[in-house]
């Protein structure tokens, strides 16, 4: 029972074989979503029907589906199956307007939950492994996503849910956890808290593996997280539209994250043209579901920006690697005609060893200029020696000034001084748009 989660047959396909399996379903998946009120209409306006699609370059001539369609057909707009056939909704938490609603089918549940059987597997967890998962249970997708999928996996699976630092120690001393899964910024918390117990991960816990994802985090931090347990951390993709976590995970080589094509089409575009980029290069990732029937997406714009990493793994697998998540679209601000990026203040910060985990940039304008204040911890190793503060203040900010082009303002602040989110970090706070 052991290997029924890795599937060689799927994982290592000949590209052939596995383009013409999307295929086959890109063509079931047209004639489902078809029957949604929504694609009925935006598809059946231009006569697609599951027979026009020839090949897998036809998809280029669908339409992309996006969150604003998501919301302007909320709730149930874009479900393609008869209500009795839905068996459970996660919604996203839109701070405005209406959320974005996705319906599952019993199918599309056990489809997700073996892609997150999948995804564990890889990293060498087993039926013997007791995982323990931090993620807020509920609407948000990391709870239950992963705890089916540890469930089907055979591994004794702890939903300690979000939160309670002190008792998730307990949980993981007391059950003899193995494996945590918890967003990056919440594994540094989790590190901070242990070692104020007086816990070191490494003696006097039987962790062997982390999972983190769910936020943008750098590759640096990913080693800080690694350091600090002494174990590895996997890096986990997913999105609630694309049902949850197990879009696309790490295998053992961590050089990529193997995006699971068997049951989603990955495109990469440029988000200002639209244009298709190739192997290598940066855009918007877009994805279409192959095996979902409740709520089909076709192309659907995820604003996440990321590329393809060319050529093939030594793990085996065919399927492709996407490389980690650069930021959002959506993320980026601009500051004096400069587009800039959470992660590449974060890549610069984390160079710093004198520095902590958590920070938080601000946007404002002060006398009509806009300005970047960047708070940043100072990691516990570090004096209070004030020209040494100065000193290092001033290496953060030319570095960050060669990155980003504008001279941010950097302040050093105490551990624990900046605020720490229960749920996904809050980097950026941009105080022009409440002008
Ligand atoms: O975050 C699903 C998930 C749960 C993934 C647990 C992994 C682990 P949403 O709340 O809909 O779903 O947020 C999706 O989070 O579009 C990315 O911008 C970001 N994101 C997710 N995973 C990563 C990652 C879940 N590994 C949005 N690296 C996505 C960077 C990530 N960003």
């Amino acid at each position: 029972m052991d290997n029924l989660y890795f599937q060689p047959e799927i994982e290592t396909m000949e590209r052939s074989s596995l383009e013409t399996l999307q295929l086959k379903r890109l063509k079931e998946s047209i004639g489902t979503a078809l029957r949604s009120p929504f694609y009925s209409t935006r598809l059946g306006k231009l006569g697609i029907t599951p027979d026009s699609i020839r090949t897998l370059g036809d998809l280029r001539r669908l339409p992309f589906t996006t969150k604003e369609d998501l919301r302007s057909n909320y709730p149930f707009g874009l479900v393609a199956v008869p209500a009795d056939r839905v068996v459970r909704l996660h919604s996203s938490s839109g701070t405005t307007g209406n959320p974005t609603v996705i319906c599952h089918s019993q199918h599309d549940l056990e489809c997700w939950a073996g892609r997150v059987a999948r995804c564990l597997y890889m990293v060498g967890l087993r039926n013997t492994d007791v995982f323990q998962n931090t993620s807020g249970y509920g609407m948000f997708t990391g709870g239950l996503g992963f705890q089916y999928g540890a469930e089907l996996l055979g591994a004794l699976t702890v939903p300690a849910a979000a939160g309670n630092t002190v008792r998730q120690i307990k949980f993981i001393r007391d059950f003899g956890t193995t494996a945590i899964h918890a967003i990056p910024s919440y594994a540094f918390r989790l590190y901070e808290v242990m070692r104020e117990m007086g816990i070191s991960p490494r003696t006097d816990t039987r962790l062997t593996t982390l999972v983190i994802g769910a936020e943008p985090h750098t590759e640096a931090q990913r080693r800080k997280i690694e350091e600090a347990f002494g174990v590895k951390a996997y890096n986990s993709f997913g999105m609630s539209e694309m049902s949850g976590p197990g879009v696309a995970f790490e295998c053992p080589c961590q050089n990529g994250l193997h995006l699971w094509e068997d049951c989603y089409i990955m495109e990469i575009i440029d988000p200002e043209t639209l244009e298709p980029l190739p192997d290598g290069e940066v855009g918007e990732l877009v994805l279409t579901t192959l095996d979902r029937e409740a709520m089909p997406l076709i192309r659907y714009r995820t604003r996440d920006l990321t590329r393809i990493i060319p050529g093939e793994c030594p793990c085996g697998r065919t399927h492709r690697r996407i490389d980690r998540i650069k930021g959002r679209s959506d993320d980026m601000f601009i500051v004096k005609g400069v587009n800039i990026f959470p992660m590449q203040i974060e890549k610069i910060l984390m160079q710093f060893r004198e520095l902590g985990t958590n920070y938080l940039i601000t946007v404002d304008t002060v006398n009509s200029n806009d300005e970047v204040m960047v708070e940043v911890e100072l990691g516990d190793l570090f004096t209070d020696d004030y020209s040494q503060l100065q000193r290092l203040t001033r290496d953060i900010t030319r570095q960050l000034k060669d990155e980003i082009l504008v001279t941010p303002k950097v302040r050093l602040v105490d551990r624990g001084t900046l605020p720490q989110e229960t749920g996904k970090a809050v980097r950026v706070k941009d105080l022009r748009k409440n002008k």
